[in-house]
């Protein structure tokens, strides 16, 4: 039969009963398939073998190149943050910054740069869900026209260690226990604890760790911190500190932990398919990027040390200043060719961008190439198109397993004088325009002894931890001392867990009451701390309840909408499109994917079936439902359920008349946020209702 004919479902033919549609075109079109040596496939449904019933043929290519290459398609998992969603974008600067730093995206007003930003879990594996209670990387790398720079932060302005040397232990005791094999992506078990409780320096970020911060409703709504003071360097050499933040404006916004053990599982790709669809609809999240710049004179001033990644600085003290913004606007075309493949490495800088002494930032500076080279298999990573800079690359390194480029000429070394003979000799260092470390501080006081010493300066574990407790809203508070307990309880060894209550002490006595009341266990005297305890000025900076970047409307968020047959087709229509209108994503959810029959006898498809959709899918609910769908849907657990949650998770509940005895059912009590479905509902399902909290759940 002619290779390039079209031809329909073939049956009786050698057994074959598939559809074959074949390709077209010469042989230089691509729509042909081939083996990975160029030879056309002409089946790709059955093994080469001697008679139709007969064995397989070692000779058969097409078959043994097939299976041979999806025998490898796995690589090694990143040791941390191996669950993670990237997408590509820009950064704009919003200013000339020349007079703080030389580096290539902020040297005009406008100026784009384009990014690829990959978010990510950090204790679970590649396949684990995306709500557990965990820090966010979030980490982005820069494509500048004079070569990469990668910010690799996290949600949290703070880390658990001072220096890089207990990096391994930290993450040892974080991930699955090392004999059983569990507990995946969770931090509550005794290994952690142990080890947490062991190291007072954690305590900053502990108190991050069980706050709000680490059970974010969307990747798009969480802020970034570089964490770490850099410096940027001017084209004087003039050096500043700084610390780098991302804002979203989507707001910061988290989930209840009811809620994200819950999405957990409803939807274990829950901010992975977020993000991506965001991006998918135009709807692209969007980040400020500030600093908080500073000299060696302000750090100075400081009652703590600029170099110990376990402090903040806070904006009350030192404001950010807001420098240009990151759009993330297109998804990965292949989520392992980029989102996978993608390495991001504190070390990699640009002119104008610079380390400090911090020692956890210089550990890092080792760990991020050699597990790349690890994870992806060889030193010619960097020529993966993900991690390839979009400028030139223009060197003497050579060979190696993988290589991509084929260079030219004899020269391979430098410096040479080939040139005298007229041959190509390769490039040459750039003194001028070339990255030159920046020496900042006066070199002598990079000098002294070899030593294996903690600063007195990093002394202070636990003045900051108070300043975070005590500065946040006071629901927020009750969610730091629910976590401690509920972590606490999943912790077996009981002096594991007096040892972490003796170090709250030292945090805050009431929030030591609150986790030993929470554990019905004794309050145990507060450690002894290394240093003495501050009362610094509170800092409501730190707040997402009340805070600067809580949200203040619906944009960007997802409502859901119960309805069922008979629903009023005026209320859904005005609804949706009020929804719509004020920038959110209305969802038609129905007891069938097929849709309901409305009052006006039309049909609404549905875009979720109710047993898919359980309310934590979305920001707020309304209940669209007439009598007859009501009456039907007391019936339906499901339905039940979707209100109960919206209204536990302390959601805006909108809800016609006639829904009113599912409302009943579902345990709703009247309250500011439970609504009619006239224009009010959008309004009040931009937030959510805190006082209910106390009413609904026993916090400590
Ligand atoms: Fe790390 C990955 C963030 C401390 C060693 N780290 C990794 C990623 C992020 C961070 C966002 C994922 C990047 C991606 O999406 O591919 N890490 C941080 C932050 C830290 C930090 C904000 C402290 C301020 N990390 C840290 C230390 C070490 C590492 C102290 C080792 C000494 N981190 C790694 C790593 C990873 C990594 C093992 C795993 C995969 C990778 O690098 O490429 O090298």
């Amino acid at each position: 039969m002619a290779d390039d004919t079209r031809f329909d479902t073939e049956t009786g033919n050698g057994g074959e009963t598939h559809q074959r549609i074949p390709a077209k075109g010469d042989h230089a079109s691509t729509d042909h398939l081939t083996t990975n040596q160029g030879i056309r496939v002409s089946d790709n449904q059955n093994q080469l073998k001697s008679g139709a019933r007969g064995p397989v043929l070692l000779e058969d290519f097409v078959l043994r190149e097939k299976i041979f290459h999806f025998d490898h398609e796995r690589i090694p998992e990143r040791i941390v943050h191996a669950r993670g969603s990237a997408a590509h974008g820009y950064f704009e600067s919003y200013e000339d910054l020349s007079d703080l730093t030389r580096a290539a995206p902020f040297s005009a007003k406008g100026k784009k740069t384009p990014v690829f930003t990959r978010f990510s879990t950090v204790a679970g594996g590649a396949g684990s869900v995306d709500t557990p209670r965990d820090v966010r990387g979030f980490a982005v790398k820069f494509y500048t026209e004079e070569g990469n720079w990668d910010l690799v932060g996290n949600n949290i302005p703070v880390f658990f260690i001072q220096d890089a040397i207990k990096f391994p232990d930290l993450i040892h005791s974080v991930k699955m226990e090392a004999d059983r094999g569990y507990p995946q992506a969770a931090s509550a078990h005794d290994t952690f604890w142990d080890f947490i409780s062991l190291m007072p320096e954690s305590t900053h970020m502990i108190m991050w760790a069980m706050s709000d911060r680490t059970i974010p409703r969307s990747l798009r709504t969480m802020e970034g911190f570089g964490i770490h003071t850099f410096r940027m360097v001017n084209a004087k050499g003039k050096s500043t500190f700084v610390k780098f933040h991302w804002k979203p404006k989507q707001g910061v916004q988290s989930t209840c932990w009811d809620e994200a053990v819950k999405i957990a599982g409803a939807d274990p790709d829950f901010h992975r398919r977020d993000l991506f669809e965001a991006i998918d609809r135009g709807d692209f999240p969007e980040w400020e990027l500030g600093i908080q710049a500073f000299d060696a004179e302000f750090a100075d001033s400081l009652p703590y040390d600029v170099l110990d990644p376990t402090k903040i600085i806070p904006e009350e003290v030192l404001p950010v200043r807001i420098i240009g913004r990151m759009v993330l606007d297109r998804c990965p075309d292949n989520f392992f060719a980029e989102t996978e493949q993608v390495a991001y490495c504190p070390g990699n800088v640009v002119p104008g961008i610079d380390f400090t002494n911090d020692p956890l930032l210089q550990g890092r500076l080792f760990s991020y190439l050699d597990t790349q080279k690890s994870r992806l298999g060889t030193a010619n990573f960097h020529q993966l198109p993900i991690n390839a800079p979009k400028c030139p690359v223009m060197n003497f390194q050579r060979d190696g397993q993988m290589q991509m480029n084929v260079p030219k000429g004899r020269a391979n070394y430098e410096p040479n004088s080939l040139d005298m003979t007229g041959e190509e000799t390769g490039p040459r260092e750039c003194p001028v325009t070339g990255f030159v470390t920046d020496r900042g501080r006066a070199a002598e006081e990079e000098q002294g002894d070899k030593l294996r010493v903690r600063p007195e300066s990093f002394a202070d574990h636990y003045s900051q931890a108070r300043l975070f407790y005590r500065s946040l809203a006071e629901p927020e508070q009750a969610h730091v001392a629910f976590a401690l307990v509920f972590e606490l309880s999943k912790v077996g060894l009981e002096h594991i867990r007096e040892r972490m209550m003796a170090n709250l002490g030292n945090v805050d006595p009431d929030l030591a009451k609150r986790v030993a009341d929470g554990l019905n266990m004794p309050v145990p005297k507060p450690s002894k701390a290394a240093a003495p305890v501050q009362d610094m000025d509170l800092s409501p900076a730190l707040r997402i309840i009340g805070g600067p970047l809580e949200p203040d409307g619906i944009k960007g968020q997802t409502i859901a909408i119960l309805v069922a047959d008979g629903s009023d087709a005026g209320t859904v229509g005005k609804l949706t499109k009020a929804i719509e209108k004020a920038g959110a994503r209305a969802v038609i959810v129905a007891p069938k994917v097929g849709g309901a029959k409305l009052s006006d006898g039309s049909m609404l498809k549905a875009d979720a079936q109710l047993a898919g959709y359980p309310s934590v899918m979305a920001d707020a609910i309304a209940i669209a439902l007439s009598d007859e769908g009501t009456k039907m849907l007391l019936k339906e657990g499901a339905a039940v359920q979707f209100v109960m949650d919206a209204f536990g998770h302390l959601k805006a509940i909108g809800a016609s008349e006639a829904s009113k005895p599912l409302l009943d059912k579902a345990g709703v009590e009247p309250d500011a946020g439970v609504v009619g479905l006239d224009d009010g509902f959008v309004e009040a399902a931009a937030k959510r209702y805190w006082d209910r909290e106390p009413g609904v759940r026993m916090l400590p």
